[in-house]
């Protein structure tokens, strides 16, 4: 594996929208992202991925884009975007926009022109089909979403367009060449601007199985999962392998892709050394538990599940290439309240599964609002949620005979919306969030967990993170840390996750998952204790009785 200026750095995902609004209409805007730099980099972030700021209608947050070429005015302008660009650069920090080029937004001039005419070349943009034999869809695969895949084109009685995610996101035809270099242009529109590169959304659905053909049906609703066609198109390599070499490589981008699914053989090629991308998110630990059912009938993670999960995906990746981890992003539920069970949510724990995932071999992400524990929430009413995948899970769980609070219940757990309330800077109104009103509540715990009271305590979450990610970057253990052999440790141990990294040093990432203390021996003597999460600072036995939730990176003897 060759190395690379990013293998050292952390990166941090901003979702624009619920950061810092700074001019009061209680939508997060790039101003209130400058704004912030400057404790960015305090933390320790070098790399920023921001979520889509493109122009959208918002019917999913962005993930639904009208023009790349434009910043959405609820965000700012491009002159924002030229400035953080350059005050980023200013500060040796990478800027990374998403990139969302498996679907448009149905108000983009590309979807008007194929309505207008889809017989046209803008028609061949997208998959725009006649019904079968009168009324039938030429597929019955469900969308992300709810509901078929397909939608009745606008103003064409007899045509239907396909979405694989909300009918507001027809998806964009990559077969049709003419499209590929549209999409090409525009990331070396951005690149040419001074972008460092993108984190690329869905880009495995860009391969369609084709013809179109239904599966067995898999819920009530006669409709079949659309995961069925991903695991069956073949040949999405010669897309992203066409993309990297036309767009990525010519400006020597850093990217990140959002692959689901993505076959075990074909990972060399997805991340080695001249891959599509420079890494793609892990998410084994993501789909722990997922339902075929639906969100609403996913059980709790055991600390077992998720041992096995990050073992299984960093031990394929030997050699291959880096990852990229985390405990949650814009999709998911808040790691912490997710991975640790409720009646267990302390610092200390929340401090342990920070150590865990961030010392494992490949790229650590922070989610806006990790790096101070922020927990999911817990809205009264299904009308308190904004997001569409969370308004359908709500119906998915009605209709499997759930009671309207059961599916309350349920969703909260899973929901989108727990990981967008807005940041909790301080203990002031709407947590210094915004003068206005937010888009979307803040958590009521905002006056407990907030920026402010961690920034200057030595022992807060925050102080944790800052503590790991300059150990990571920048100090005698670091090359071990980033390019140590990865081996776990005791991993038949229930409860206990651990695992040595070694190079020029040997150590131990050692963590007690559970409520319960544990007496564990030890590899070797403990040298040093270089970070802590109940303050222990030595260790003389090979013996060791760890606490409840303990967490602690050693320095061994070789
Ligand atoms: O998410 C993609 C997504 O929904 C995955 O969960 C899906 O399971 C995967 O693509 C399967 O291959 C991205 C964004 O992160 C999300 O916010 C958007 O809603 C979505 O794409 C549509 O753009």
């Amino acid at each position: 594996m060759k190395k690379k200026w990013w293998h050292n750095k952390t990166a941090y995902q901003i979702y624009p929208k619920s950061f810092l609004d700074t001019d009061g209409d209680g939508i997060g805007d790039l101003k209130g992202v400058i704004k912030k730099l400057d404790y960015l980099k305090n933390l320790g972030i070098d790399i920023i991925w921001l979520s889509p700021i493109y122009c959208s209608p918002l019917a999913d947050q962005g993930y639904d884009i009208s023009d790349y070429y434009n910043i959405d005015p609820r965000f700012g302008t491009m002159e924002d975007m030229d400035t953080l660009l350059a005050e980023a650069k200013k500060r040796d920090m990478h800027i990374l926009m998403d990139l969302v080029v498996n679907h448009c937004s149905d108000e983009h001039e590309w979807f008007k022109k194929a309505c207008e005419d889809p017989d046209g070349p803008y028609g061949k943009f997208f998959y725009i089909e006649d019904y079968k034999d009168g009324d039938k869809l030429p597929c019955n695969w469900r969308s992300y979403f709810g509901g078929p895949v397909w939608e009745k084109l606008p103003g064409h009685d007899d045509k239907i367009y396909f979405h694989a995610f909300h009918k507001k996101q027809p998806d964009l035809n990559w077969e049709n060449p003419l499209l590929r270099k549209e999409v090409y242009k525009m990331i070396n529109w951005w690149l040419d601007k001074g972008l460092d590169g993108f984190r690329i959304d869905a880009i495995i659905n860009i391969k369609k199985l084709l013809p179109f053909r239904d599966f067995p049906a898999d819920r009530e609703d006669g409709l079949s999962s659309i995961i069925n066609m991903i695991e069956n198109a073949e040949g999405v390599g010669f897309f992203l392998n066409e993309m990297a070499e036309e767009t990525f490589r010519k400006h020597n981008a850093f990217t990140v892709g959002e692959v689901f699914n993505a076959k075990e053989e074909e990972l060399p090629l997805f991340i080695g050394d001249n891959g599509y991308f420079s890494s793609m998110f892990d998410f084994e630990e993501a789909i722990i538990n997922a339902s075929q059912k639906g969100g609403f009938n996913a059980k709790d993670v055991t600390a077992e599940q998720y041992k096995e999960a990050i073992f299984r995906s960093h031990s394929r990746m030997e050699n291959i290439g880096f990852l990229s981890n985390i405990i949650e992003n814009h999709d998911e539920p808040r790691g912490v309240s997710h991975f640790i069970p409720e009646k267990d949510l302390t610092e200390t724990a929340k401090k342990m599964l920070a150590g865990i995932y961030y010392f494992m071999p490949g790229l650590p992400f922070i989610y806006q609002g990790q790096e101070i524990g922020m927990e999911n929430v817990r809205f009264d009413s299904i009308d308190e949620y904004d997001d569409i995948a969370t308004i359908d899970e709500y119906k998915v769980a009605l209709s499997a005979g759930l009671s309207e609070k059961e599916a309350l219940d349920a969703i909260s757990k899973i929901s989108r919306d727990n990981a967008r309330t807005p940041y909790q800077w301080d203990d002031t109104k709407n947590a210094g969030f915004t003068t206005g009103k937010p888009w979307l509540s803040v958590n009521k715990n905002y006056c407990k967990i907030n920026l402010a009271s961690q920034i200057t305590d030595p022992n807060s979450v925050f102080s944790f993170y800052k503590k790991m990610i300059s150990v990571r970057d920048n100090s005698s253990y670091s090359d071990t840390l980033v390019y140590g052999k990865f081996t776990p440790y005791m991993k038949e141990v229930k409860n206990l996750l651990a695992y040595t990294r070694e190079g020029d040093k040997k150590l131990l990432i050692i963590a007690n998952f559970g409520n319960e203390k544990q007496t564990i021996t030890l590899p070797k003597k403990v040298a040093s204790v270089i970070i802590s999460n109940t303050g222990r600072d030595a260790i003389t036995d090979t013996n060791i009785e760890l606490l409840g939730y303990e967490f602690l990176l050693c320095e061994l003897y070789m």
